[in-house]
């Protein structure tokens, strides 16, 4: 590779994935120069504070290059692929046939900035029957999507760069992103004397500091100030009765109910003044254009599919939808955000939403005798026993399994309780791709190519998947030869044209059709861009599906043609492109029967009870509320694991306000416990007067046991999830109230 040119990837550590352009050292084995790619569609040359550190990704020193089986003893022995491949086939076909694929459990599929893993999985799962799954989107976003799929049938997204008024709900951009180019928009927000920015969040966050209005919602406590809100739009009248005559079903069941919600009683309840509650709802009433983006303040808490239902009437009783600067659903590749709900998870009878079983149940649906309990677990570019709720659990039900197997690209806490743990090449050393793609009008995707060589010993999760599926003897005789026969003689149309025959002779082909791909039309694709083949079927059902919004982006093509020309396109555009290009019309388009439906009657219900309750969330056991997991200038979930790579922050300090730290004794840097019911953590106390009184904070992503290159170990900061349990949880969605757990602080 050169060394001198500048060449285009991504970042990896939150969910926008901004474009960057490197340059590589003298022997090409690492960065030597980052800076933000400016062709690239959506972040336009943005970048944050951390991308310029992602070596720290590609060079941890815990990575792992060969194969691992678990010992007796707990420790790992270095086996070479052929046996790891031919003994985990051969215990995942015993749990199989002895009972039954639907116990083998799949977890994860994909992070922040890979999700090709996901999409050849599919083959291996389908190859062994298994039914059951999940990710981490189900301990944030079910009930967010579980909502959205009701009212809009789809999952909105705000137009924050021309809204009027921005509303930030559990939320900090400044840090998080979630919005392309966020700081950049913040900014010019803030300084619109015509526009309004709006922030709901007990702690003065980085984002409120840009704030016209903030509101510091007492923890937890959401549910009742947006019902508040939604009273004073009623009672004042602020609705905008023609455009839902126009356009929604169920308006007056929703007035009805907020028409006698005592507003004082809201405001006293959430802590927030009551004028500057009713303030806030008739800036929302009366502006032009609102967009809302809610997080995991309130996605993480209580209420939470409560809360996801109540922003969204907020906006939509006032008209803010399918025109610029409010909101919209997005058209692009892949369907992340289809929050339908199908069926019962198989032990706790839980509700399943977007095909996933909700994160906080999953070790009871093992730790149990149920016949219908997970057996085994397959876990892919995921954490688990450190991101999801209650990891002295996970530990427990990862033990409890017949069998588990972990393919990543680092020893984490979750690969030290597998019974095999498989190496990954990073990514960047193959091609990658996130389906996390949520622009209007213009849509983008972006393919990247690798920077570096596959480190010796690890596969890509292409290549894995095929090794297991042959080795389960589950290819389709034939296939991929005949395939490969039409691709060698009659080129691309010889092989699309194949394809398509098979598939109609076998629909049940597709499951295979990502490894297939990989095997075949993988071969004929520039160097390092073989694992990008799964796309093409993509490429084509996006051509099929769409046309004219592909058109609109500039594509044009008879036939199959426009499929073949957009794949080729997709995996030579270095920087990313434009995938699709529509008109407002095409929301309303996507909204079932062009109506939103705005009575979700249980929801309704439950507003109505809520503001006729008082909660009590803390006792005298555990009289603070912890926010296990926060979003701060150096945290990336556990995607870089060397504690090195944080220029701030190092330890992961517990934040809290100076008067509750002041009765217990604490000073800036004291050292203490945090307790909670299901377990303690020894932190550094950082006196923080942005905190809301009552409420103390940790990061997230911390507490990893990282193994430095010399073979020492150490732990640093807390791991959040010591803390958390999978009791707390929504009624509906079952997402964690990881935001507000009840603790006690004691000075060390
Ligand atoms: N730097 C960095 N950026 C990231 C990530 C990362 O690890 N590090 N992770 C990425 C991922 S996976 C995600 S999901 C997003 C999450 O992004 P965010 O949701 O923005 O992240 P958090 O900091 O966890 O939570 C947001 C805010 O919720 C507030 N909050 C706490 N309790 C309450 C409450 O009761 N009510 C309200 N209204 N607010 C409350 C907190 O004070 C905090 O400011 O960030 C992404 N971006
Ligand atoms: N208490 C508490 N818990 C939380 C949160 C919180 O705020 N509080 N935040 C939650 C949120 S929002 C999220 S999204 C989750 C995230 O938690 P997880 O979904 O578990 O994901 P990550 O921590 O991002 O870890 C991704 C894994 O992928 C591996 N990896 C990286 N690149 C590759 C690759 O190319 N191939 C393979 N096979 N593996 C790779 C990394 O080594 C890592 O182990 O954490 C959640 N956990
Ligand atoms: S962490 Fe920063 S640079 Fe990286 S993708 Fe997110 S916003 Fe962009
Ligand atoms: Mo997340």
């Amino acid at each position: 590779m050169a060394t001198d040119a500048w060449q285009a990837t991504a970042c990896i550590l939150c969910t926008c994935n901004c474009g960057l352009k490197v340059q590589l050292n003298a022997e090409g084995t690492d960065i030597a120069r980052i800076k933000g790619d400016a062709d690239h569609p959506a972040s336009q040359g943005y970048v944050c504070n951390k991308a310029s550190r992602i070596s720290y990704y590609q060079h941890g020193a815990d990575r792992i290059s060969s194969p691992k089986r678990r010992r007796a003893d707990g420790t790992y022995e270095v086996i070479d692929w052929p046996t790891a491949i031919a003994e985990i086939s051969e215990r995942l076909r015993t749990v199989r046939d002895t009972h039954g694929g639907d116990k083998i459990f799949y977890y994860g599929g994909g992070g922040q900035g890979n999700h090709l893993p996901g999409a050849y999985a599919r083959s291996t799962l389908s190859a062994l029957g298994v039914r059951w799954r999940s990710n981490a989107l189900a301990q944030e976003k079910t009930g967010e999507f579980w909502v959205a799929q009701r009212m809009f049938g789809g999952w909105p997204h705000g137009d924050f760069e021309h809204a009027e008024v921005a509303v930030f709900l559990g939320k900090n951009p400044w840090q998080s992103h979630g919005v392309q180019r966020a700081r950049a928009t913040l900014r010019e927000i803030s300084k619109d004397p015509n526009r309004t920015l709006i922030v709901i969040d007990p702690r003065r966050t980085e984002t409120a500091d840009l704030a016209d209005i903030h509101l510091a919602v007492r923890p937890g406590r959401d549910a009742w100030l947006l019902a508040g809100m939604i009273a004073v739009l009623v009672q004042e009248d602020l609705i905008d009765h023609p455009w839902l005559a126009d356009h929604t079903r169920g308006a007056a069941a929703v007035i009805d109910t907020f028409r006698t919600v005592d507003v004082g009683n809201c405001a006293a309840v959430c802590g927030v003044d009551a004028e500057a509650l009713r303030t806030t709802a008739r800036c929302i009433g009366r502006a032009i254009s609102v967009a809302v983006l809610e997080d995991l303040g309130v996605q993480m808490n209580r209420n939470s599919t409560l809360v996801s239902y109540l922003q969204r009437l907020l906006w939509v009783l006032t008209g803010n939808f399918a025109r610029p600067g409010t909101h919209y659903t997005a058209r692009g590749l892949g369907g992340i955000g289809n929050g339908a709900e199908r069926g019962r998870s198989p032990v706790l009878g839980e509700r399943i939403i977007a095909g996933l079983v909700p994160c906080n149940i999953i070790p009871d649906e093992v730790l149990c005798d149920h016949p219908n309990r997970y057996r085994a677990m397959i876990i892919e570019s995921a954490n688990p026993v450190h991101s999801l709720a209650d990891s002295a659990k996970w530990r427990r039900a990862m033990r409890a399994l017949d069998f588990s197997v972990v393919i990543d690209v680092a020893m984490t806490e979750t690969a030290r309780q597998a019974d095999y743990v498989l190496p990954a090449t990073s990514q960047y050393e193959k091609a990658e791709a996130t389906f996390f793609n949520f622009e209007f009008p213009d849509n983008f995707f972006h393919v990247r190519a690798p920077l570096f060589a596959p480190r010796n010993g690890a596969l890509n999760e292409a290549e894995i998947h095929y090794l297991l599926l042959e080795a389960l003897g589950a290819l389709p005789a034939g296939v991929e030869e005949a395939l490969n026969r039409a691709l060698d003689e009659g080129g691309r149309e010889a092989f699309q044209a194949r394809v398509f025959t098979l598939l109609a002779e076998q629909p049940t082909l597709a499951d295979f059709a990502p490894v297939l791909l990989y095997r075949t039309l993988g071969r004929t694709l520039p160097e390092g861009m073989r694992n990008a083949a799964t796309l093409w079927a993509l490429a084509h059902q996006h051509a099929l599906g769409h046309r004219e919004s592909l058109e609109g982006a500039g594509f044009s093509g008879e036939g199959m043609d426009l499929g073949e020309a957009f794949f080729d396109a997709l995996i030579s555009s270095p920087s990313g492109l434009v995938v699709s290009s529509e008109g407002w019309d095409s929301v309303w388009a996507r909204v079932p029967g062009g109506q939103i439906e705005l009575a979700l009657p249980e929801l309704l219900a439950d507003a109505h009870a809520l503001t006729r309750t008082q909660p009590e969330e803390t006792s005298a056991d555990y009289p603070l509320l912890l926010a296990a997991g926060e979003r701060r200038s150096f945290t990336a979930n556990t995607i870089i694991r060397d504690p090195e790579w944080r220029r701030k922050d190092g330890e992961g300090a517990l934040r809290m306000h100076p008067e509750d730290a002041a009765r217990i004794n604490l000073g800036e840097r004291s050292q203490a416990r945090v307790i909670s019911a299901g377990g303690s953590a020894q932190v550094t106390v950082e006196l923080d007067e942005r905190m809301h009184r009552g409420h103390v904070s940790l990061p997230n992503g911390m507490g990893l046991s990282y193994t430095h290159a010399d073979g020492t170990a150490r732990i640093v900061g807390a791991a959040p999830n010591e803390l958390t349990s999978t009791d707390l949880r929504d009624a509906y969605a079952g997402t964690p109230w990881h935001k507000t757990v009840p603790v006690r602080v004691e000075a060390l």
